[in-house]
């Protein structure tokens, strides 16, 4: 049990407080040596309490106690050779069925075919079951039900079979924290106080709001009911109802659905928010400190709640397993030790975890207007793929539904948009873990030209630009919204553009086949050891793939600038694959190129 007695390295060695202190310095873009270091080490929380008095709010140090003490038992720490698992060796592919193509599931079905030629295995797919579409089908209205706009349930089944012919598997998009305010179960229980459905969701009597948490796309996180004289909890959108994961018969509903879906032949679950599903009933606020460093008031209180990591063995033992199905859990706000927590193998919660933490520069959050340095994909990798996993597992990503394409984000001219392109997908699929690509990757899918509030769509931004306004000039708050709306990521593939790619000999789309082909050819690039070399090169990211003993070894270096770099390859390597003509054939790296070569180990 920690208290105020503690010492920061006691804190530090914690994963939870270790990933609190991480994330407060990435926010605060602070150097660790501040706090890795022994005086600060040696310090009492009591004591950094009453240095940092003027700074930070008093209830912060107990608020970050609690959260550390609700998770007493930590992963064991002997690290093993990873076991074998179709989802270590697959590359994923994501659909958001909204803009991947027309026809909603008929329409997946016939580029099938498509992914199946570009190398990729399996296919997660953003929801599709029936929802008003406040937040484009994260809101969900039935569970059970395929949204008419992209199909029916045989389009559905069609679907799987199609992708288990191919011998390709389906991921499916659950969304397990809220539900729809049009769901059933809610509509039910906000109109009769006797619903057998009352206590899936949060529901607060009396006139002043229950607390001060803030809904992450903006304002409040609770809805009034003037009629039925009730509040209710929507960590997003007022449309996006949080589910009580106290009521056990909730959980055997959500569970119930799960398996339902894993019945009809669905291989496994991107899981929505997952660490967010645990809440403390009594409702308590947000620490105002914790909520102006973070953006969201109340964080602290359902990041990682008090019963998560028993709810997730939960619906792993009685949903999961006993179809062997694969889960990755989409969990903002945790960090590199904090994942093993979810995936370490004894502790049977989750397969794997997404992290976010290089999708922003330190210092920086989405909405900021500003250009990432990839350098610092560096210093990103080296401590994140470094670090023990445990028997964790990585997954490896640079976009999805909801971020602006990190090639623009490097880029935003597009003067190197196809070199840079190509140099993200040469480390997503030489790196250590699961590559997950999401829709327009293979062609260099860009940012869109947006020019006006009026041509934004996304529920989170158009949630957040009243609140901007309330503090700045409408350009300025555009600016923002411009720089971080998920809209970038959400318009129409461009197929004209697709196919020109896939036709011709160097294109990015070409590229990413080719690379998949290379992963596919040697099992060093899966379950091989990741040695990172050159650590005091801040330009070149170098690292060696190796798997002892099947003999195969490869170097990979990569240029993290658009300027020129000396090589650092070894001398009569063989050049294999790289981003640029004549790979290999001089000791400078262009703008962004990367290589990979063959060595004997
Ligand atoms: O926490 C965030 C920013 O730091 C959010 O971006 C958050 O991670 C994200 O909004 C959660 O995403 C998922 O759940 C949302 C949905 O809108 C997203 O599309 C989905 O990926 C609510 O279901």
């Amino acid at each position: 049990m920690l208290t105020l007695q503690s010492k920061l390295r006691e804190v530090r060695a914690h994963p939870i407080g270790s990933d609190i202190i991480d994330k407060l310095l990435l926010l605060m873009n602070l150097p660790s040596w501040l706090i890795d270091n022994p005086i600060a080490g040696g310090m009492s929380l009591n004591t950094l309490r009453i240095l940092t008095g003027r700074v930070v709010s008093p209830g912060f140090f107990e608020a970050v106690l609690k959260v550390l003490n609700s998770e007493p038992e930590v992963p064991v720490d002997t690290p093993v050779q990873p076991a074998p698992a179709w989802w270590k060796e697959a590359v994923f592919y994501q659909i958001y069925p909204l803009s991947f193509v027309e026809g909603g599931l008929r329409g997946i079905l016939s580029k099938l075919d498509y992914l199946h030629e570009l190398g990729v295995d399996a296919v997660w797919l953003s929801p599709v079951y029936d929802s008003p579409g406040d937040d484009n089908g994260y809101d969900v209205r039935d569970y059970y039900t395929i949204l008419p706009k992209f199909g029916s349930m045989d389009d559905m089944d069609a679907l799987i079979a199609g992708l288990h012919e191919r011998g390709m598997k389906l991921v499916m998009d659950l969304v397990l924290n809220h539900t729809s305010d049009e769901h059933m179960w809610y509509q039910s229980a906000l109109k009769d106080k006797a619903s057998p459905y009352r206590d899936f969701y949060f529901f607060r009597e009396g006139t002043a709001t229950p607390n001060n948490w803030t809904s992450f796309f903006g304002g409040s996180a609770w809805k009034r009911y003037d009629e039925q004289g009730v509040w209710a909890l929507h960590l997003f959108s007022k449309k996006q109802m949080d589910l009580n994961w106290a009521c056990p018969e909730l959980r055997q509903e959500l569970y119930k659905m799960a398996r339902w879906w894993l019945s009809k032949g669905v291989d496994g679950f991107r899981l929505d928010v997952v660490n967010l599903i645990s809440k403390p009933g009594e409702m308590p606020d947000g620490d105002p400190f914790i909520g102006a460093l973070t953006g969201y008031i109340g964080a602290e209180h359902f990041f990682h709640g008090p019963r998560l990591h028993e709810y997730l063995e939960e619906l792993r033992a009685e949903a999961f397993e006993p179809f062997e199905a694969f889960s990755v859990g989409e969990t903002p706000g945790i960090g590199i030790k904090m994942s093993r927590m979810f995936t370490d193998v004894y502790r049977r919660q989750l397969d794997l975890v997404f992290l976010f933490d290089h999708l922003e520069t330190p210092g920086h959050t989405r909405f900021d207007d500003y250009r990432y340095k990839a350098t610092y994909l560096k210093r990103f990798y080296t401590k994140h793929l470094n670090a023990d996993l445990g028997h964790g597992w990585n997954a490896l990503f640079f976009n999805n539904h909801d971020n602006p394409r990190m090639i623009s984000k490097i880029d935003p001219e597009g003067q190197y948009a196809e070199p840079l392109a190509k140099m993200l997908a040469l480390l997503q699929l030489t790196l250590r873990g699961t590559p997950f690509l999401y829709q327009g990757d293979e062609a260099a899918a860009r940012n869109q030209r947006f020019t006006s509030i009026d041509q934004i769509q996304d529920v989170e931004s158009l949630g957040l630009y009243p609140e901007l306004l309330k503090t700045m000039p409408p350009e300025d708050a555009f600016k923002r919204i411009l720089a971080g709306t998920r809209d970038h990521a959400r318009a129409p593939l461009d197929w004209a553009e697709i196919e020109r790619q896939r036709g011709g000999a160097d294109s990015v789309w070409r590229f990413y086949q080719e690379l998949i082909a290379l992963r596919r050819s040697s099992q060093a690039w899966i379950y091989g050891d990741l040695e990172f070399l050159y650590p005091k090169d801040k330009h070149l990211l170098c690292y060696r793939r190796r798997l002892i003993p099947s003999g195969d070894g490869f170097y990979v270096e990569a240029n993290l600038t658009p300027k020129k770099c000396a090589s650092h390859a070894p001398n009569g390597a063989q050049a294999l694959l790289g981003n640029y003509e004549g790979v290999g054939k001089t000791r400078v790296l262009r703008p962004y190129e990367g290589c990979i070569y063959k060595v004997s180990q």
